[in-house]
């Protein structure tokens, strides 16, 4: 009997191995997430389950913690492999780290390395309602909150009503704790050590007891994989929830209402991480109400939290109109405030001055504050790049941005305040000060309950890509994409073809982000997306009576003469903002970059301008540039579905069958962007495309009328798209 449930256990495990290996949700993982509640002994379940060869030695090694937490060495003697690390947590990753270079192929019998993390706070951010919908989530629902949005009121365009979206009525329910544990269990296996679960557009609802005692919950499960929990915070909680009259911050009401509610955070969750604020933008509340700056808003909260070592990450994202060009606005409000933040908050600035589209200029924020701590967030979630329709491996987006800030603003935001602190340190000691620095990078998530986690598998490589980043910035996006294709499309196929078909998903992969930024914006075009969800082309949007910077007429300047926003000296002087050497080369259209060329300038149409198409270098009118690169990027969704077809028979069938399919959908849509760019452009231009572009097979009066109608939480369906175009 005993040997037969024997068998019977080992034949289910192999069957639901088998079929979430169709679904995705293994992501580069293999075997089943340790539900210990000690460090260690996840690190050796995971070895003990995954390592083939000699069983690895873990050893905690106090001489290590001058190094960054986190840390850890692997030596591989005659077979025999070492891990050290002066915490737990390092001998974790230093497992996970062993696993992947054997799943990965390298050569394991003789090592020796030490891997040191580029930034000890590598936090992703969920824009997750406490109804269990997600701003901008393409993958499901919230894995963390699972109230159910049939109570939510939805308007006749199906938008879920604001005041039910700040106040859900229901109570929260308990998240699966087996999904939990896989969740924190992937962000160890690739350094990610701190996650925000509910969205920066907070609900006051989450600091109740009510919720803080779910998030404890929540904490207990992520503790073992060193996943730290913060919270996003609503700036008016004192008096939605506190019945307060006011959230001024220097109110004295009000900070000791902040003192009482952090304490009983640390009470529930001890080593809780501290607050992400989204202050005075998109209608958020915050200290500009009662007439008090970010730094003195961010200061209260950071009082509050200092006694736990608790911290403050305040968002620069805000663009309240104090200067006529929105890419201006936040270093306008910031910039003026370095020296007043307390050490314990951290400015947390989206990766460029707009928001998230395929290709910006680097936010000029970063390295124009020195007295201040920094940090990026980027955006792991396709809100600005076809959802999860299209295919983008976002790796080289984030790398070239790492390199202009490290090489342009001269700001190293991984060790930017490390000559302060050493400075300010009794002992002097560099490494005293390089270990007690505050230094964090942030990325908002793909991650809901689809099966497949984030959407679609070839979507679970961005979340990959930011970890492996966030531990190691130098990395380039190629090994990345390497790496991650071997554990999670490949693994354990090294014959002749596999490895065809594994160059080819890499090509696909590096190609994928410059194709769509040549199919929706190419030259440094930015926001032309659809109003609201942002799915699909919409130059001629036009809504009555809206903000005119929530409008693409407002970024792109069509006019008879020309395209592009003039930022440079003659116009809104944007490029002033940037540190003068550089402000040089953007300021003049003749040495600005081609690819920001139209973020900075007002170019004629008939301008000779020179400039890269894949691996062309041109010269030719704007005119003929712009249709070239639309041109181009349709070619290049055509040649990833070439890239994709190579793989059939070698990767898992339904996740080739899935992918396959969306590329079809990119690359209708790739169409759909140039005809409606183009057709749209070429009103103001009035010229016909060169002979080697297609002709558009869309009608441009058709195309105005699409309206998707779908909210900010979906990506449309295939069928949808079908029916409107
Ligand atoms: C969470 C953009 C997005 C919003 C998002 C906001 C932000 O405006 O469209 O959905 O809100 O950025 O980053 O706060």
């Amino acid at each position: 009997m005993k040997k037969h449930l024997t068998i019977l256990a080992v034949l289910s495990l192999l069957f639901v191995c088998t079929v979430s290996a169709h679904d995705g949700s293994q992501l580069w993982l293999q075997g089943s997430a340790p539900s210990a509640t000690s460090t260690l002994e996840i690190a050796n379940t995971e070895l003990n389950q995954s390592w083939k060869g000699t069983a690895p030695v873990l050893k905690l090694n106090k001489s290590m913690k001058a190094l960054p937490d986190g840390s850890f060495s692997i030596t591989i003697q005659a077979g025999m492999p070492t891990i050290q690390s002066a915490s737990e947590v390092g001998l974790l990753y230093g497992a996970y780290h062993l696993l992947r270079l054997q799943q990965t192929g390298a050569n394991v019998s003789d090592t020796s390395l030490v891997e040191q993390p580029s930034y000890n706070i590598r936090i992703l951010n969920h824009w997750d309602n406490l109804n269990g919908t997600i701003e901008r989530g393409y993958a499901g629902r919230s894995i963390f909150w699972r109230n159910s949005a049939d109570q939510m009121r939805r308007n006749a365009d199906g938008e879920v009503n604001e005041e039910d979206l700040l106040h859900p009525k229901d109570a929260p329910e308990i998240p699966s704790i087996d999904r939990l544990r896989q969740y924190a269990r992937a962000n160890a296996s690739i350094g990610i050590n701190a996650y925000v679960p509910d969205n920066v557009n907070a609900s006051p609802k989450v600091l109740t007891t009510e919720y803080l005692q779910e998030v404890k919950k929540m904490a207990d499960v992520m503790r073992p994989y060193g996943m730290k929990t913060y919270l996003a915070i609503n700036f008016a909680s004192p008096m939605v929830i506190g019945g307060l009259e006011t959230a001024d911050p220097l109110d004295k009401n009000v900070q000791k209402w902040w003192n009482a509610k952090v304490k009983e955070i640390y009470k529930l969750i001890p080593d809780f991480g501290g607050f992400l604020v989204k202050a005075n933008s998109e209608g958020q509340p915050g200290p500009n109400d009662f007439g008090r700056t970010h730094a003195e808003g961010a200061n209260m909260l950071a009082k509050a939290l200092k006694p736990f070592k608790g911290i403050v990450m305040w968002r620069a994202f805000v663009y309240s109109p104090s200067d006529p060009d929105r890419a201006k606005q936040a270093y306008l409000e910031f910039q003026p405030l370095d020296g007043q933040f307390l050490d314990n908050v951290i400015i947390q600035i989206k990766n460029g001055p707009i928001d998230f589209q395929p290709r910006e200029a680097y936010s000029a924020l970063f390295g124009a504050m020195p007295q201040t701590r920094e940090m990026a967030e980027w955006q792991i979630t396709q809100e600005y790049l076809g959802h999860s329709n299209h295919i983008a491996y976002l790796a080289p987006m984030w790398t070239e941005f790492l390199q202009q800030v490290k090489e342009i603003a001269h700001c190293p935001i991984n060790n930017q305040l490390l000559a302060m602190s050493s400075q300010q340190s009794a002992q002097g000691s560099k490494l005293k000060a390089q270990n007690s620095k505050l230094t964090a990078i942030s990325a908002v998530s793909n991650v809901g309950n689809s099966p497949s986690w984030c959407g679609n598998v070839m979507a679970q490589s961005n979340w990959y890509a930011f970890g492996r980043l966030a531990w190691n910035d130098e990395l380039p996006a190629c090994q990345i994409a390497d790496e991650w294709a071997r554990l999670t499309l490949f693994l354990g196929r090294d014959d002749a073809a596999s490895a065809k078909a594994l160059a080819s998903v890499k090509s696909l992969m590096m190609r994928s982000r410059e194709a769509i930024v040549d199919y929706m914006m190419p030259l440094g075009l930015h926001h032309q997306f659809a109003w609201g969800h942002h799915y699909g082309p919409e130059p001629y949007c036009d809504i009555p009576g809206a903000r005119p910077d929530w409008m693409p007429s407002y970024y792109a300047k069509a006019d008879r003469e020309g395209l592009g926003f003039n930022r440079s000296s003659t116009g809104s002087n944007a490029t002033g903002q940037y540190p003068a050497d550089y402000a040089r080369v953007l300021d003049d259209p003749e040495t600005c970059p081609y690819d920001l060329l139209l973020w900075f300038h007002h170019v004629p149409w008939g301008k000779t301008i020179q400039h890269r198409c894949g691996s062309k270098v041109i010269r030719e009118s704007l005119w003929e540039a712009l249709c070239h690169h639309y041109q181009h990027g349709l070619d290049e969704a055509r040649a990833m579905q070439r890239d994709w077809e190579r793989c059939q028979g070698l990767i898992d069938a339904d996740t080739f069958a899935d992918i396959q399919r969306r590329l079809r959908i990119q690359t209708r849509d790739a169409q759909w962007w140039k005809d409606g760019c183009l057709l749209y452009f070429q009103t103001f231009s009035a010229l016909p495309f060169p002979d080697d572009v297609e002709p558009a097979v869309h009608d441009l009066d058709k195309l105005r009328a699409i309206k998707l109608g779908i909210t900010n939480y979906e990506c449309p369906s295939q069928e949808l798209l079908d029916s409107v175009r």
